[in-house]
């Protein structure tokens, strides 16, 4: 099987939710020596993403959208292992990373975690739906440097806003970069709600964060 060929099955075992069929795929890219980073842009990624076309479409119901979703993560935890085994041992820096309140999509949020982890960070994962105070207790409490927040959903991305004011109210906004992502998140919401800065893909959060964290040490 060609790269190519491995890349459109990916692609089309997370639109059939065919998860041992995933999971399959991910190991042999693994075996052939194919770049995780590689197989999740290239090849499982597309497939969420036609998912999610189909679905508006009403093409795909929710069930198939769930399915789909369980075989993306199934494919990611086979990814993720190697992905770990390339991190650095010396942590560049803390990071607690949650999907807001409200919103329970946590595909994107943990390929995040999982990339910014192989890249060193030590990553406190604190999951979906997560709670305002929670993230700001939770950094506090974890002496994070970053806090990461994933928003789906437009009707939920306003809890990233919330979260940075509430950061504000207490006079700790400054003890923390603030990184915003997510498919309705954009550079101008971003300044709006005055996070530093903004990603729609997880490989460009890494090196925006830890380019924030350099500005900061030449300070
Ligand atoms: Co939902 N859903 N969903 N869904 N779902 C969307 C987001 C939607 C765009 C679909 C659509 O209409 N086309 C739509 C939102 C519309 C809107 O708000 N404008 C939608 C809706 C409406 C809903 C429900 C309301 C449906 C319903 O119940 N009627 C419901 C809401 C539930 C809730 O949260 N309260 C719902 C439910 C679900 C499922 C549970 C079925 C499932 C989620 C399962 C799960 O995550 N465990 C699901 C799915 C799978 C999707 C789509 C199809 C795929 C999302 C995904 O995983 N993408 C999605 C359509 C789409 O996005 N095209 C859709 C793959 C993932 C890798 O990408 O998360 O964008 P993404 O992450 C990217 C970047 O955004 C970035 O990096 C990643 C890639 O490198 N990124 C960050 C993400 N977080 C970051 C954080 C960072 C930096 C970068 O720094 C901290």
């Amino acid at each position: 099987m060609e790269k190519a060929e491995i890349f459109e099955s990916m692609k089309k075992s997370i639109m059939e939710g065919n998860k041992a069929e995933a999971e399959r795929l991910a190991q042999l890219s693994l075996d052939r020596g194919i770049d995780p980073k590689e197989s999740i842009s290239h090849g499982f990624t597309p497939g969420i993403q036609q998912v999610g076309q189909l679905w508006e479409e009403g093409e795909y119901f929710l069930p198939e959208l769930v399915v789909s979703a369980e075989t993306m993560k199934a494919a990611m935890k086979v990814l993720e292992k190697s992905l770990q085994e390339s991190a650095r041992y010396a942590s560049i820096g803390k990071m607690v990373i949650g999907t807001v309140q409200g919103d329970i999509h946590d595909i994107g949020k943990s390929l995040v975690a999982s990339i910014f982890s192989a890249n060193g960070f030590e990553v406190v994962d604190l999951g979906m739906d997560v709670p305002i105070e929670t993230f700001v207790h939770r950094a506090q409490e974890e002496k994070a440097q970053v806090i990461g927040m994933s928003a789906l959903l437009t009707t939920t991305m306003v809890n990233q806003k919330k979260v940075i004011e509430l950061l504000e109210q207490k006079g700790i906004r400054k003890n923390f970069k603030v990184i915003v992502g997510g498919a309705p998140i954009s550079r101008e919401w971003m300044q709006r709600i005055g996070a530093d800065d903004a990603s729609l893909d997880a490989f460009e959060a890494v090196a925006k964060v830890k380019q924030l964290l350099a500005r900061e040490v030449l300070r």
